[in-house]
């Protein structure tokens, strides 16, 4: 039943069928499917088919925008049911977090400042397109000891480079732990630019940034 639904879910993302995912994921909730075997089981499975889909010229822009619009609104729905799963713990850490600059992808990015959220960390979420000093500035003021940089392009990568060269320029690299995140980004790539860590989704992020406030 609760696989029939995630795969419902995953269909209704690739068909371009905002109404249905909503539907669906109001569904599978009150079936009782825990919220992140939702996101991880039904709709990122569906964005990776979309995705896959434009790669090959299938798709185009527009079905990306619509599959888009299904995972946001399903993740409204989500969001508050994964931070009410929140336990009352100490907080591990302030995370100033956000989409590098040239970069409008913003799902994964919201998926992990949630789930960071959800488990006790306080968040900035800095939004998408974010300007290099942007990050600096908000870690200078909340005094943050974590920064998440996602990007979603191979040309917007360099900026988590760039990010991480700001925050040494201006003095406060020794200050905060830096984990990357992005479709393109790999475990190699966070290691040549100097960062801290690599996540590849978000419940990797949580363990990572839980890892790292620690240290
Ligand atoms: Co977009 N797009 N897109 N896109 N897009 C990608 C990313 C491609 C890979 C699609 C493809 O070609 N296969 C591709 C990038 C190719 C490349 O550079 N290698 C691409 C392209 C080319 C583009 C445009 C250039 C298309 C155009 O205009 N011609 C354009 C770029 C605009 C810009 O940013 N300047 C564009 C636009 C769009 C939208 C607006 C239509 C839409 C985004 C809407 C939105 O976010 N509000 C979109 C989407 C939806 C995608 C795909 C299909 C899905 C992305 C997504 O939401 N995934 C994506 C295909 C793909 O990624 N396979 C495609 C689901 C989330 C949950 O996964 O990987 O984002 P995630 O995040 C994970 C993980 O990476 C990690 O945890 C997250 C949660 O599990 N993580 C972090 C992420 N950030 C982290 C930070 C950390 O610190 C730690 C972990």
């Amino acid at each position: 039943m609760t696989n029939d639904l995630l795969a419902r879910i995953t269909n209704s993302l690739v068909d371009g069928d905002p109404e249905l995912t909503v539907a669906m994921t109001r569904e599978a909730l009150a079936a009782g499917t825990e919220p992140l075997a939702i996101i991880e089981s039904g709709l990122v499975p569906g964005m990776r088919i979309v995705g896959e889909k434009f790669s090959c010229g299938e798709y185009f822009l527009p079905n990306l925008i619509v599959a888009a619009k299904g995972m946001k609104q399903a993740m409204q729905l989500l969001e508050p049911e994964l931070r009410n799963r929140q336990q009352a713990v100490k907080s591990p850490g302030t995370v100033v977090i956000g989409t590098v600059q040239g970069d409008i992808h913003e799902i994964g990015k919201s998926l992990v400042a949630t789930m960071l959220a959800a488990n006790g960390f306080e968040v900035h979420d800095l939004g998408v397109d974010v300007p290099i000093d942007k990050f600096v500035g908000t870690v200078r003021q909340t005094g943050a000891n974590l920064v998440g940089l996602s990007s979603l392009l191979t040309t917007t990568m360099v900026m988590q480079r760039k990010v991480i060269e700001a925050l040494a320029a201006a003095g406060v690299r020794n200050q905060v732990k830096v984990m990357v995140g992005g479709a393109p980004v790999s475990r190699k790539w966070a290691e040549e630019i100097g960062a801290d860590g690599y996540a590849e989704d978000a419940v990797d992020a949580v363990d990572l940034a839980m890892r790292l406030a620690s240290w």
